[in-house]
């Protein structure tokens, strides 16, 4: 049940047995996003203070050296994540490779992995535009107590649990499933309490925004360009508008809300695209097709793609149904 105005905290604690391996862990695991969620929020909140606090590099008046808020935002969740011992595995997009985490509690063994990307976006930091935190989780598929191996990371994305992601935006949102829908929780700040503000949350089946970056239209593939152009006619309710925050998070985030397609193809300079397929891609399909929206990255579903690699790159398209077909139809002339 959802009800407006919940504390995040009250949400999970109710919503814990309608998910069907509860055991608290996942619970434990989403409490303890939201409470690295809560110090990064801190933190990127305070960016702007940065000529009278210091920039990156410098040392800060109690002797620390002061950090870039991606590398930060990285440490706060993996060290929040490892010291409550309710992971056995965490892959981030700022590490090269997983980390193994060893409980020391015997009794306690823990079968859940994340895959994060801390601060996506980071670049957007400097000039106080939003960025974001996308998190996904998986059941491990090695055996419990034993160190997780890269085949718990390499699942494809039908496989996750739960995917959320948190936006630093004009307010703090976290938007998450648990596969039984999607729900948004706003922070009062003042309060550091997050609160249920978006129950239930649907992409509209159809929309009127499309977000890419045109500057690389000349090296896109000819069913792209088709459907910008096709967004760009005069006719019905088209041209479309164009956004593009170049924030995935925020991007995703208005056209889930208001209706829209995100396009980061791939193109003749960039062969996979740009985005990563564990960290930034499955999480948001998972979360935009329990918000009855589409993720793919052609003619395939994104969750059903088999990962390769860690850091692997995948062409991406997602948002409004309706949109996401559209432009299969254009990349279906050529591909
Ligand atoms: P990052 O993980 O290095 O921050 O890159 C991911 C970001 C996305 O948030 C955003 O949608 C995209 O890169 C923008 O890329 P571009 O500047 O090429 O349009
Ligand atoms: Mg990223």
């Amino acid at each position: 049940m959802t009800k407006k105005n919940q504390t995040l905290g009250e949400f999970i604690i109710e919503n814990q047995s309608s998910f069907q391996y509860s055991s608290g862990e996942l619970s434990k695991l989403i409490n303890a996003i939201r409470l690295a969620a809560k110090v990064v929020n801190h933190e990127v909140n305070k960016a702007g203070l940065v000529d009278i606090l210091g920039a990156a590099g410098d040392t800060n008046v109690q002797g620390e050296d002061q950090q870039k808020l991606d590398v930060f935002a990285n440490e706060k969740f993996i060290k929040t994540l490892t010291k409550r011992e309710i992971v056995c595995g965490i892959a981030s997009e700022e590490e090269d490779s997983f980390i193994s985490i060893n409980s020391s509690d015997e009794k306690h063994q823990n079968k859940y992995v994340v895959l994060i990307d801390p601060l996506d976006g980071s670049s957007n930091v400097d000039v106080n535009v939003s960025v974001g935190t996308i998190f996904s989780i998986y059941r491990r598929v090695t055996p419990v107590g034993t160190p997780v191996t890269i085949d718990d990371f390499l699942q494809p994305g039908n496989k996750q649990v739960a995917a959320g992601y948190v936006v630093y935006g004009t307010s703090t949102m976290l938007v998450y499933t648990t596969g039984d829908g999607v729900n948004g929780f706003t922070l009062n700040p003042a309060l550091g309490t997050f609160y249920l503000s978006h129950p239930k949350m649907q992409f509209p089946v159809d929309g009127k925004i499309y977000s890419v970056n045109e500057g690389n239209y000349v090296h896109f593939l000819q069913g792209v360009k088709d459907y910008i152009k096709y967004c760009q006619k005069e006719e019905g309710d088209r041209p479309y508008t164009s956004r593009y925050i170049g924030s995935l998070v925020s991007d995703f985030h208005r056209n889930m809300i208001k209706g829209g397609i995100y396009m980061y193809p791939k193109s003749s300079v960039t062969q996979n695209g740009k985005l990563r397929l564990l960290y930034e891609c499955n999480p948001m399909a998972f979360i935009a097709e329990q918000a009855n929206g589409l993720a793919v990255g052609g003619k395939n579903r994104i969750m059903d793609i088999e990962p390769k690699e860690l850091h692997q790159r995948v062409p991406f398209f997602c948002g409004s149904r309706n949109m996401v077909e559209k432009l299969q139809e254009f990349l279906n002339k050529y591909h």
